[in-house]
């Protein structure tokens, strides 16, 4: 424990109730504290006795030095070139739910390009009583909405159905974002334009070479789907679609255009190449399942975890983790400290909102043994987080998509963390 913050002494205070010799322990260890001095408690620091940076030091910050490790990272032998490439969010160091945009991953397939609001247009044709095409002042002028949703990869954790086990919960889990989106609801340009009778899917595209086409059902079209422009309070950075974005609650990640050109209405899927050649799902028998467009419900233990080992010791430990679900709001979510044996739920901490990342901590006291950390995420729909050999046994081995399997954390003595599976 570096802070002593009003929880901590509360749970420390709980702690000391009910489990005696834990509670001497950490008594003893702040005695210890106490008694040696700490020149940063007895004396005058540098920055207490001289001015700090004026206000017009960073007119738009950066995190401080000290958190410079808290940034995308990407595997190398992933992709082979990083224009068509991935990199992975740092969950294993961030809290809360909301991802800043500056270190949310990035996913292109032909590069992030640099579009400016005044050269942006957004067409909408196909079986419409009027196409038309909108500037981005045109789409100020809608109705706003606001919701927060978290992204997914559809080839998050991929790496993992064959048992590839890559060390933190970055690189296994990381392909995730959750931001607070303000945009125009896509069902109000849809009636501007008028859809057909014979309209019942459309077909959306970005303005980058590689277009990234998805078909959507009008269904969800007229749902929940926003042509979004503002991300966390601000404008959309370059590299999630700047200047304006389609946010599709719940459904992979692929299908949130970015950069967003065109939508088309039409009667029936287009079958493009990233719906049919990519973000399938290969079964065992050859046969591949299609429009798996869902992000079924899924956790993982952020902390610890592989890149974010116990340094503390034995005593009181924080656990805490991420939950989300594409079918709406995370119900519980449970935690076992002894591989599946026996599960305990955590606590759910703030807003489970639907469609969005939900935060979970459980308090425990380490008693310094080994720990096979898991997390299961149960939706409000009653589904529970399969295991991966769950997963393994319906859809085989031959897909990279929708592995919502169980993560294990092997948690070592030495409070070191290692990636790995229990059968
Ligand atoms: N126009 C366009 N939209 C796109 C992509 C793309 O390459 N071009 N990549 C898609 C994929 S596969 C994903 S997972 C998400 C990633 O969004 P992000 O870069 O904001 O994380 O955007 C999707 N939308
Ligand atoms: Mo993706």
């Amino acid at each position: 424990m570096t802070d002593d913050t009003p929880n901590a002494t509360t749970r420390r205070g709980f702690l000391r109730g009910t489990a005696a010799v834990a509670g001497a322990g950490l008594a003893a260890a702040s005695a210890a504290r106490a008694a040696t001095p700490d020149p940063l408690i007895t004396e005058v620091q540098s920055y207490a006795s001289g001015f700090g940076d004026p206000v017009d030091a960073a007119p738009y910050g950066m995190p401080i030095e000290f958190e410079k490790h808290v940034v995308r990272r990407n595997v190398e032998w992933l992709t082979e070139s990083p224009v068509s490439s991935i990199n992975f969010t740092p969950i294993h160091a961030l809290e809360g739910t909301i991802t800043p945009q500056g270190c949310a991953f990035e996913r292109h397939h032909s590069g992030a390009i640099e579009m400016s609001k005044s050269d942006y247009r957004l067409m909408i044709n196909g079986l419409v009583d009027q196409p038309l095409v909108f500037t981005f002042e045109d789409l100020l002028r809608f109705p706003r909405t606001m919701t927060t949703a978290f992204l997914e990869c559809a080839a998050n954790g991929g790496m993992e159905w064959g048992g590839a086990q890559l060390e933190g919960c970055q690189f296994t889990q990381g392909m995730i974002h959750n931001m607070e989106y303000t945009g125009v609801p896509l069902r109000l340009l849809l009636e501007e334009a008028g859809v057909q009778t014979a309209g019942k899917w459309v077909y959306a595209e970005g303005h980058d070479a590689s277009s990234n086409g998805r078909s959507i059902p009008l269904e969800k079209a007229l749902d929940d789907v926003m042509v979004a422009f503002f991300a966390n309070g601000e404008a959309l950075r370059k590299e999630h679609g700047y200047p304006v974005r389609l946010v599709v609650p719940g459904w992979e990640g692929n299908m949130w255009v970015k950069w967003l050109r065109r939508i088309s209405v039409y009667d029936q899927p287009v079958d493009s190449r990233e719906e049919t050649s990519k973000y399938t799902d290969l079964m065992s028998d050859g046969q591949a399942r299609k429009w798996t467009w869902i992000m079924d419900a899924k956790s993982v233990i952020t902390s610890p975890s592989p890149q974010a080992p116990i340094r503390h010791g034995k005593g009181p430990l924080v656990i805490t983790g991420l939950a989300w679900s594409g079918n709406g709001r995370i119900e519980r979510v449970d935690v076992t400290t002894d591989g599946g044996v026996s599960w305990q739920p955590a606590r759910i901490t703030g807003d489970a909102k639907s469609k969005a990342l939900t935060r979970f901590h459980l308090d425990i006291d380490w008693d310094g043994s080994e720990l096979m950390l898991q997390s299961r995420a149960v939706d409000e729909t009653g589904y529970v987080q399969p295991t991966k050999d769950a997963l393994r046994a319906v859809r085989g081995l031959n897909t990279v998509y929708h592995n919502n399997g169980i993560q294990t954390w092997w948690v070592k003595a030495d409070g070191e963390v290692e990636n790995v599976e229990v059968a």
